[in-house]
């Protein structure tokens, strides 16, 4: 009996997905879904990002957490229009969350739509949330067995951001071991090695952005 439950479950949530994408095609929004475990720092490029391209693109932020809004203040802070979910327990975000947070964002204005999911590896890679493209992070203190260990999220993913970079020197974290791992699951992986506190490799996931969402508007 738990099957089919699950089963119908996915599949209303794939058809709400097919709906968003669609909009954002239609609103030519690139959408970036972004994934990973708590504290490898999807807030931190967020901040980054979002202060470095202000004067580029028009940015918004759907922010999914258990608990509290910190992250969407954190955001925000940035002068980004930013919306918090909290999940109260659920360990994923989903299209129909996403749809009830683009109530508060006015999208005429936004060219990048980052979703930053819940902190786990598991669960928010098999809910679509209408994203163009998934975005794993992995900071270098979580271990480079992680891609082989959580391969479903590398496999699906656009790129995997390898955060922390700052850190090498002082872990057991080999940048050809997990790139390895994660190219053996798809070979059409960008690896981007960056240090959201140093800023050191931010300029290539900007210029991934820019041709993103330059492929958005000519697609
Ligand atoms: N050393 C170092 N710490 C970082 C870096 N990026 C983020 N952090 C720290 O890692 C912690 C978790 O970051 P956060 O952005 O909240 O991660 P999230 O849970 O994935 O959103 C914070 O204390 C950040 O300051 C980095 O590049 N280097
Ligand atoms: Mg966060």
């Amino acid at each position: 009996m738990e099957v089919p439950v699950i089963r119908n479950l996915l599949e209303a949530n794939d058809t709400l997905a097919r709906q968003l994408k669609n909009m954002f095609a239609a609103r030519r929004i690139l959408a970036l879904n972004l994934i990973s475990s708590p504290g490898a720092g999807k807030t931190s490029l967020l901040e980054r990002t979002l202060t470095d391209l202000q004067q580029e693109f028009g940015m918004a932020v759907i922010e999914g957490d258990l608990q509290t809004d910190n992250d969407a203040r954190r955001v925000a802070a940035t002068g980004a229009q930013a919306v918090q979910i909290n999940t109260n327990g659920g360990c994923h975000l989903s299209s129909s969350m996403i749809l009830e947070a683009l109530g508060s964002i006015s999208l005429d204005t936004v060219d990048i739509l980052f979703i930053e999911n819940v902190g786990n590896l598991v669960c928010p890679v098999e809910f679509d949330c209408g994203e163009d493209h998934k975005i794993a992070l992995l900071s270098v203190a979580e271990g480079d067995d992680k891609p082989e260990k959580y391969p479903l999220l590398f496999n699906l993913a656009a790129v995997m951001i390898l955060n922390k970079t700052d850190l090498l020197p002082y872990v057991n974290f080999q940048m050809d071991t997990a790139e390895r791992f994660a190219k053996k699951l798809n070979a059409d992986l960008v690896t981007l090695p960056v240090s959201c506190r140093t800023g050191e490799g931010l300029a290539n996931w900007y210029a991934w952005l820019r041709k993103a969402r330059a492929g958005k508007l000519h697609g």
